[in-house]
């Protein structure tokens, strides 16, 4: 198991490579490069800048989070091949890099969501949260409104700012679409890239869809254990697998996060592993937590430990934190929280790991 820690390249971080590489047991980031437009190659130069910069700072750069897939990709649009070939040119030059793990989604239109972003909590910190009846009644235009103008304080780590002008239309193309045609383009995209996966050396982790709640009536693609399969199946190689982000999925209390944990680790379907807590407090609502499992609903040693008894030997980070000690910055990425974060799951790896040698 490798602990890493995510961190926004170029300026665009209030955490620095310095702040990372002082956490007990980090050995490494996942980066993504923000500045290159979605289905664009990213160049030799590019990676390596980014590179040459946290190998400098003691760290490793090894996992990408993300590369994110075209929408002519997930729509099935005839000018997909030409944005799976440059995702093909990406990851060889990615590959070249070292990069051993890239963390993409397939969410349609969105990235991540959250009906508010900074929570108080009884502690005096403050968090995230999602409230369905607050997501039901947001419609396409108040979104990218909030999104753009940052009013509602709305905007999330790792949208890329040129979804918004297309994202009414893109919602509007996939009333149309259903599930099953949608697993149709996710196949399309998964049988052209895993030969080059195998090739390269690359391990791919989809992440789950956050919220694993429906959007806009999008299609929900990875929510659940049976979605899971399903997606995992799409492609048999090994290097199909899945990022497993215990608060996304985590966040539906019908999820058995463990035994999740347990399925698909023991496949060796399970490169990447996004860590954190969340407290579910009334139905299709939650808020995320500190790490500790007496802070929130789930049982992080039991996921742990799940993990470690399935043979995991990917790579592990703390993800959302809360923010605290009057921290300011990204939403869900400040330093101090997820530092705890690590420290804790590092704390829970070790005893697990001592009890079952
Ligand atoms: C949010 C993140 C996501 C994730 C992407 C992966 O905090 O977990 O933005 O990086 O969905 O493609």
């Amino acid at each position: 198991m490798k602990m890493i820690f995510r961190w926004f390249p170029h300026g665009d971080d209030t955490v620095t490579l310095e702040q990372i590489r002082q956490i007990p047991g980090v050995s490494g980031v996942a980066v993504m490069l923000p500045h290159i437009p979605v289905g664009e190659v990213w160049s030799p130069e590019e990676i390596n800048a980014v590179k040459t910069e946290v190998n400098n700072a003691g760290l490793e750069m090894e996992v990408i989070e993300s590369v994110n897939i075209h929408e002519d990709i997930k729509q099935g649009l005839a000018t997909r091949d030409m944005y799976i070939q440059n995702y093909i040119e990406t990851m060889k030059n990615l590959s070249d890099a070292g990069i051993k793990c890239i963390c993409y989604n397939f969410m349609p239109v969105m990235d991540w969501y959250r009906s508010e972003l900074y929570m108080p909590l009884a502690d005096g910190s403050n968090a995230m949260a999602y409230n369905a009846k607050i997501a039901r009644e947001l419609t396409a235009d108040k979104m990218i409104k909030s999104m753009m103008d940052g009013s509602n304080n709305l905007s999330l780590p790792g949208w890329e700012p040129e979804r918004f002008p297309k994202m009414a239309k893109d919602i509007e193309f996939y009333q149309g679409v259903s599930q099953d045609e949608y697993f149709k383009n996710i196949k399309y995209f998964l049988d052209a890239i895993i030969p080059y996966a195998e090739e390269y050396d690359i391990d791919f982790g989809v992440h789950p869809d956050d919220p694993p709640y429906p959007m806009f009536n999008l299609p929900r693609v990875v929510n659940n254990a049976e979605a899971i399969r399903r997606y995992l199946a799409l492609n048999p190689s090994k290097r199909n697998g899945l990022t497993l982000c215990t608060g996304s999925l985590g966040a539906n209390p019908n999820n058995d996060v463990p035994a999740m944990a347990k399925e698909f680790a023991a496949l060796g379907k399970v490169p990447f592993v996004h860590l954190r807590n969340v407290l579910h407090t009334g139905e299709g609502e939650f808020h995320e937590s500190a790490h500790l499992s007496s802070d929130g609903s789930l049982d992080m040693f039991k996921i742990v430990e799940a993990l470690y008894k399935s043979g995991f030997d990917g790579y592990i980070r703390p993800d959302h934190g809360r923010m605290i000690w009057g921290e300011t910055g990204r939403p869900g990425y400040g330093l101090y929280d997820r530092a705890l974060g690590a420290c804790y799951i590092n704390g829970l790896w070790e005893a697990v790991k001592k009890l079952n040698t």
